[in-house]
């Protein structure tokens, strides 16, 4: 049977030659045209999904005709505008490690506040909610109306209560399943508060009941273990914490998710993010000279 809902790598639209959505690569391909597609379905029509098989539909189309040039002008558009083909914008996975849901859609008639990254990363282009998790949400800090819209928009809750009852590992596999289904690259955000308040308490908003120092490393190890393109640390208050352990620990969560990262990479199961950084993988991988 034909796959009609899949087209091979190699089809472009109108048999143009791939090119990397670089300006650099675009000015030396001599383009001055350039087909990218964006294979997303927005949540604005969400009874009639399709859109995100779009890009494909046009490349299978174009392919349905010999040349590129019109009856009634003879131009064939591919030579003369240099068309290249970038190929497709990439789908992106988000994780959110958070006491907070972050789905309020705006607070005090803003819409950029704190409490709100979930309802706007599903409005990135490239970011499906099906892609999204928020994972140790737990607490005072979840009024109804924003569970009610985190259902609503489609996004996987993965409460503290769950990852009590299951365990980080089985957790934040699921969760990492979700955010690299069908994705390409993944952006993960840690909120200090997703913390236990005993291990982290140099943050804005700290919640009782939450990830403890050992479960965030292994959370690191195995969020590194697949490879991140993005990474932030949320909400770390110095002033609050006068040991200054939680930015002690923040430290951890980054070196332990690069380390597992480049580890992965050395080990062949996932790709170096660029070739450039390979040689830098590769050095960071001896021994440390220091250690305490
Ligand atoms: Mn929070």
């Amino acid at each position: 049977m034909r796959d009609i809902w899949s087209s091979p790598e190699t089809l472009t639209f109108l048999g143009a030659p791939r090119c990397e959505a670089k300006p650099e690569e675009l000015r030396k391909a001599g383009a001055r045209a350039a087909f990218f597609g964006a294979p997303v379905d927005t949540q604005g029509f969400p009874q009639r999904p399709g859109t995100v098989l779009g890009p494909k539909a046009l490349r299978e189309a174009s392919g349905q005709y010999t040349g590129a040039a019109t009856l009634e002008h003879g131009i064939d558009v591919r030579n003369y505008w240099g068309l290249v083909d970038c190929g497709d914008a990439a789908r992106i996975g988000y994780l959110h490690i958070d006491s907070h849901l972050d789905t309020a859609e705006s607070l005090a008639g803003s819409t950029q506040t704190m409490a709100s990254p979930i309802s706007r990363v599903v409005e990135v282009p490239g970011v499906s909610p099906e892609n999204v998790v928020v994972y140790g949400a737990r607490g005072l800090g979840n009024p109804p109306a924003l569970v009610r819209r985190a259902t609503s928009l489609g996004v996987r809750v993965i409460p503290m209560s769950e990852i009590i009852d299951r365990g980080v590992d089985a957790t934040i596999e699921d969760a990492l399943d979700t955010i690299w289904s069908n994705t390409d690259v993944v952006y993960v955000s840690l909120d200090n508060d997703a913390l236990d308040p005993s291990c982290a308490p140099g943050t804005t908003a700290p919640e009782p009941g939450g990830i403890t120092a050992r479960e965030i490393l292994r959370i690191a190890m195995a969020v590194g273990s697949r490879g991140v393109a993005m990474m932030d640390i949320a909400e770390l208050s110095p002033n609050f914490d006068p040991s200054a352990i939680t930015a002690r620990l923040d430290c951890h969560w980054v070196v332990y998710v690069l380390s597992a990262f480049a580890a992965a990479i050395k080990a062949g199961k996932v790709a170096s993010p660029a070739g450039r950084a390979s040689k830098r993988a590769a050095a960071a991988t001896q021994p440390a000279r220091r250690s305490r």
